[in-house]
């Protein structure tokens, strides 16, 4: 065999046998006395062509399967696409093609560029959110939920992002821009569907510590959960003879005696009350709105831009009756705790911050063991350690504010005289998943004059999208579907007369916060899967993708997972038991993205050098999980690293012969397949293939055929990241079945320790011979060696001032 390295011509032929021959197809349980591993990726947007960043992802997972396949598992590895969403909309305007057309043409052109890289999916089981057959589920899944009260509609203020036209969930505002279109949202009154994650706060708290996941992950989600202990504080404000009850959620009801203002949210309706025919009441609408312009991250930044403005009210503080002065400000934000802040600048920085700037008293309650804090000198809120002091029958009490201690006496003392109680308050939202767009699930509820919300019918179901809408978005929060007459007319499912259908659609992340229990159970047309097959196969093993999905989907799945369990539907209650987040994949240091132009695309570095080449660089070029700055020259480095590798690959492995290993070529395979094995079980690809290339080199020094059993064993360290030229070699030798249904090679760890080693003679530094040695040599023997090299008694002019020797490798001969 003297051809050259040309994966063009082999690499097609063998997706296309694979699949005839269904060589990734699971079987629809795993088999009795098998253990199984379910592996996916994160749920691909079909978006059109790969990226190398893409390409990193999918590589990933791959080796994974492969390498969990030849190991003796049952794997499963599926993938489906998540078909709806903004962009199809978007696109499908700019181009003027209906949304669905846009989107399976791209599924079409990511499924040919999922084959052309070899992806060893399991390509019975997939399936596209945006067909009824799946999306028929979200609606049975949301009716469910309704039953349970999980899900329920109500008014509230909501991020409503105004290039995007739609509502957006808090997890997609992180950082106060929309996720999709970095707009600046601004704060609308609307009436949403909700689904109660909240109702989970504690499990999916508790259950973090199961998961096998990073810990920034797992850190981001218990920031976002946010579950702090503390009490709620009653205050009664009062204008003139009016009345208001206001609660106040605090964690630190061990300063209520340092209270010098009540500080409401703008949105807060007891402020609009308060202000309600009194002279200040334009001045207060033009704060609120100014306010609602603001993202909650602004809102509650640094201290010089808070802004707020007094109240003509008092408030009284229940636990000495002591009058206080009633202000709204902006950092007190509607949506935590009860709205409301009872102010203590002396010992809370942001209070300190706001009074310093509006002239309010300082009073400090807690003083620090050595030192007295007097309101008018301080500088910052003191938040350390101390004694209540002021502090009425509590005076004296020791706090501790980091371990909570003497906090608890406190709430003891405020329930005990019905001023409070303890509670726990979660920085978690429900999750308004309505959307006002037309490119999704629609949401199952008929509206009647006389029943009101009317759930459809179970076997109604599916609720169709209808085919033709003017999907432009509009301002109207009804969304694109409430144009369309004939769709949103139709009959109350209870009394029969006049109903019109909910307008809004369902959020996509709806779709992915399940779609891991379909692949289990894909053709099912009775239940969104079988509980059976989802036990046998379920949870997922291993799950790779990026760590955008930190907060949102990832909180999603795992509320989803919990409702189920709780419902008898699944045995688990965590759906990913591990998660692997590969590194970031730029170029010039900058983020690919196909808008801009700015990326590598996968298919030019497969047309140029072949998937294999392509694979390998991705996988050889730095740790998995680390980021990879894609060079200015890559495509040229690509070339160098992995495609000329492998030409030498296919180049020294081309010629082998039935002869035994020598002992020391069978100590080096059985020494790269321990290494790499270990490689591969903590995802180093990059170390296993250097594993790799120094066996290579190995062959190449044997300067002929290389024993077959040699040759075979690297071909399968090789499949799972290089699965074609390693299919195409292995066919070569005569062998009829596909590599990747051979069994991971094995070692045998009395071969692995070495007996000779090459030893180095060098010459003032500079290398004159080389002599293979016992491992065991001693200095003496090392020196009669390098003194007798015929190579090496030339350049030894004179006696040796002085001889280096690092046994057993190196020896070096100063003259
Ligand atoms: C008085 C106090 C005194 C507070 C003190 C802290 C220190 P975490 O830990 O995040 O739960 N707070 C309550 N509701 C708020 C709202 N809607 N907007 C902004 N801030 C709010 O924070 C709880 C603390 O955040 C509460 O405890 C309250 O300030 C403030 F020395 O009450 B504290
Ligand atoms: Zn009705």
């Amino acid at each position: 065999m003297d051809e050259r390295y040309d994966p063009k011509s082999f690499e097609s032929n063998w997706t296309a046998r694979w699949e005839a021959d269904g060589i990734y197809v699971a079987p629809r349980k795993p088999a009795k006395g098998r253990s199984k591993r379910f592996i996916m990726g994160m749920f691909p947007y079909p978006s059109g062509d790969l990226h190398l960043g893409h390409v990193e992802n999918y590589s990933i997972e791959d080796a994974v399967a492969r390498y969990w396949r030849m190991s003796g598992f049952d794997v499963m590895h599926p993938i489906g696409f998540d078909a709806f969403g903004l962009p199809a909309e978007e696109a499908a305007m700019l181009r003027k093609a209906e949304p669905k057309e846009w989107t399976l043409r791209n599924i079409d052109e990511m499924r040919a560029s999922f084959r052309r890289l070899g992806l060893s999916y399991d390509w019975t089981r997939e399936f596209i959110t945006c067909e009824p057959e799946y999306y028929r589920w979200n609606q049975w899944i949301f009716l469910k939920m309704l039953e349970r009260g999980l899900t329920y509609r109500k008014k509230a203020p909501v991020n409503w992002c105004p290039s995007c036209k739609t509502v957006l969930a808090n997890e997609q505002t992180q950082g106060g821009v929309c996720w999709k279109c970095s707009s600046t949202p601004q704060i609308r009154d609307l009436t949403q569907w909700y689904l109660k994650t909240t109702a989970y706060a504690d499990e999916l708290l508790d259950d973090m510590a199961s998961l096998s996941w990073s810990d920034s992950i797992l850190n981001q989600q218990k920031n976002w959960i946010g579950r702090s202990r503390g009490a709620e504080v009653l205050f009664i404000v009062k204008r003139g003879d009016d009345t208001f009850p206001v609660p106040v959620f605090t964690t630190r009801p061990d300063t209520l005696w340092g209270v010098t203002s009540l500080v409401l949210a703008p949105e807060h309706p007891v402020a609009s009350e308060l202000v309600s025919g009194t002279d200040v009441e334009d001045t207060f609408r033009k704060f609120l709105d100014e306010t609602r312009l603001k993202s909650e991250v602004d809102r509650q930044s640094s201290g010089e831009t808070r802004q707020g403005m007094a109240l003509p009210a008092i408030a009284i503080n229940p636990a000495n009756d002591e009058e206080v002065v009633v202000w709204v400000a902006d950092y007190v934000l509607m949506g935590y705790g009860s709205g409301a802040v009872m102010s203590v600048p002396a010992h809370d920085q942001r209070d300190f911050e706001f009074a310093r700037k509006y002239g309010l008293s300082v009073r400090p309650v807690i003083q620090p063991e050595g030192d007295t804090l007097e309101g008018a000198t301080m500088t910052e809120a003191y938040t350390g350690p101390g004694v209540m002091t002021h502090s009425g029958p509590l005076s004296g009490t020791t706090i501790f504010p980091d371990t909570k201690e003497g906090i608890e006496s406190v709430i003891d003392w405020l329930s005990a005289n019905d001023k409070g109680h303890g509670t726990i308050n979660y920085r978690l939202h429900d999750w308004g998943f309505s959307r006002q767009r037309y490119w999704g699930t629609p949401i199952p509820i008929i509206y009647c004059d006389s029943c009101g919300q009317v759930p459809v019918p179970y076997e109604d179901l599916p609720i169709l999208l209808p085919e033709k809408a003017d999907f432009s978005p509009s301002e109207d929060a009804g969304g694109p579907l409430a144009n369309v007459a004939e769709w949103v007319n139709t009959k109350c499912p209870s009394c029969g007369a006049d109903g019109k259908r909910e307008t809004h659609t369902m959020d996509t992340f709806f779709d992915s916060a399940w779609y891991f229990l379909r692949y289990c159970d894909p053709g099912n047309e009775d239940v969104p899967f079988d509980p059976d097959l989802v036990a046998a196969w379920g949870p997922v093993d291993q799950y790779v993708g990026g760590t955008e999905h930190a907060v949102g989907h990832l909180i999603y799945a795992r509320f989803f997972t919990k409702v189920f369990h709780d419902m008898g539907l699944v045995p688990f209650s965590e759906p990913f038991v591990s998660l692997f987040n590969q590194g970031n994949v730029t170029l010039d240091g900058r983020e690919m993205s196909k808008s801009s132009g700015h990326l590598v695309e996968a298919a030019e570095t497969i047309e140029r050098f072949g998937a294999d080449a392509a694979r390998t660089f991705i996988l050889f070029c730095s740790p998995p999980a680390a980021p990879y700055d894609f060079p200015a020259d890559g495509m040229a480095e690509i070339g160098r690293v992995a495609f000329s590798w492998l030409s030498r690959v296919w180049r020294v492995l081309s010629l082998v012969d039935d002869s035994a290993m020598s002992q020391d070529l069978e100590r080096a395979v059985h020494r790269a397949v321990k290494a790499a094995t270990e490689d591969f079980e903590n995802y180093g690809f990059n170390t296993a293939i250097a594993r790799m290339m120094e066996l290579v080199n190995e062959f190449s020094k044997l300067k002929g055929p290389v024993p077959r059993v040699a040759a075979e064993t690297l071909l399968k360290l090789l499949a799972p990241i290089a699965p074609f030229i390693t299919e195409e070699l292995w066919h070569r030798y005569g062998n009829e079945s596909s590599i990747h249904l051979e069994s991971w090679p094995t070692f045998d760890p009395a071969l692995l320790t070495e007996k000779t080693v090459t030893m180095v003679i060098q010459v003032n530094g500079k290398v004159r011979d080389t002599v293979d040695v016992d491992v065991d040599i001693s200095r003496e023997q090392m020196q009669e060696l390098a003194l007798a090299s015929d190579k090496v008694r030339p350049h030894l002019s004179g006696e040796p001032r002085r001889v280096v020797i690092v046994p057993p490798r190196l020896i070096n001969i100063v003259v």
